[in-house]
């Protein structure tokens, strides 16, 4: 157990989600800079964004390995690691002692869900000192040959394995929305009443109705999380007030 904080950067924060591979270097050095200012144990996880989730629609990696598409395990996993390096650049650059560590390397899923994630070394990573970055991924899958496994699964399964108290997810809108207003807190009972949008860009994963299920079982663990907008980075790490959305386990006040 280390305590440490989890924060995910949505990838529509780090990235132009309308294009190919373009990356945000202005808001990754700005993101950076937050980051430095608030030293403690934390380990970074950051979504696909436009670096991602057009290979893997292309090559229909979600559908399965069939014989055709078997590059676009390559492809889905050079365009997120070229963000990955850049998101490892910018927190060095800021002065932060990260590294990059990619989930294709040590996961394996059986139908879209992680059975095995090798977490001992990230512990080892965060009792050194070390920030670990890592990323939605394309991991081999027992039963589809291949499968997207979204930063938001990670952040759950790195939760309960490092025993997180804190996590946090950097996203480009105030919250979770509902009629224009942040939904303060979200439970499973409430989830069920919202009207939560996908995202209207490429997205394999499910958007912010994938990433509340997520929350969701994380939430059923006793680990609440906050879901802010990302110029609330500092106030979420340091742990004022993000007026955003805390998903929390049902019959809690
Ligand atoms: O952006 C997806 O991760 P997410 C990862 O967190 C890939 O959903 C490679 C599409």
């Amino acid at each position: 157990m280390t305590d440490a904080v989890i924060l995910k950067l949505g990838g529509s924060v780090i990235t132009d989600k309308s294009g190919g591979c373009v990356i945000d270097h202005a808001r990754l050095r700005e993101i950076a800079g937050r980051i430095a200012r608030n030293p403690q144990a934390l380990v970074l996880v950051h979504g696909a964004g436009s670096c991602g989730h057009p290979e893997a629609r292309l090559y229909r990696i979600d559908d399965g390995l069939d014989g055709e598409n078997v590059s676009g395990v390559y492809h889905t996993h050079a365009a997120v690691s070229r963000l990955n390096a850049a998101v490892v650049d910018a927190l060095r650059g800021a002065g932060v002692e990260a590294i990059g560590v990619h989930p294709l390397a040590l996961a394996l899923a059986e139908g879209g869900r992680l059975v095995s994630f090798e977490t001992r070394h990230i512990a080892e990573m965060i009792r050194h000192g070390i920030m670990p970055v890592l990323h939605g991924d394309v991991v081999m899958d027992r039963l589809k040959g291949a499968c997207i496994v979204s930063g938001d699964q990670l952040v759950t399964r790195l939760a309960a394995a490092l025993g997180s108290r804190r996590v946090g997810l950097a996203t480009d809108v105030a919250g979770v929305l509902q009629d224009g207003a942040v939904v303060p807190r979200i439970d499973r009972g409430i989830a069920e009443t919202l009207e939560i949008s996908g995202s209207g860009n490429t997205d394999v994963t499910g958007g912010m109705r994938g990433k509340i299920e997520e929350l969701l079982v994380l939430a059923d663990a006793g680990t609440d999380s906050h879901i802010f907008h990302v110029s609330k980075v500092d106030r979420f790490l340091d742990g004022t007030g993000h007026g955003g959305t805390i998903v929390t386990r049902g019959g809690r006040s």
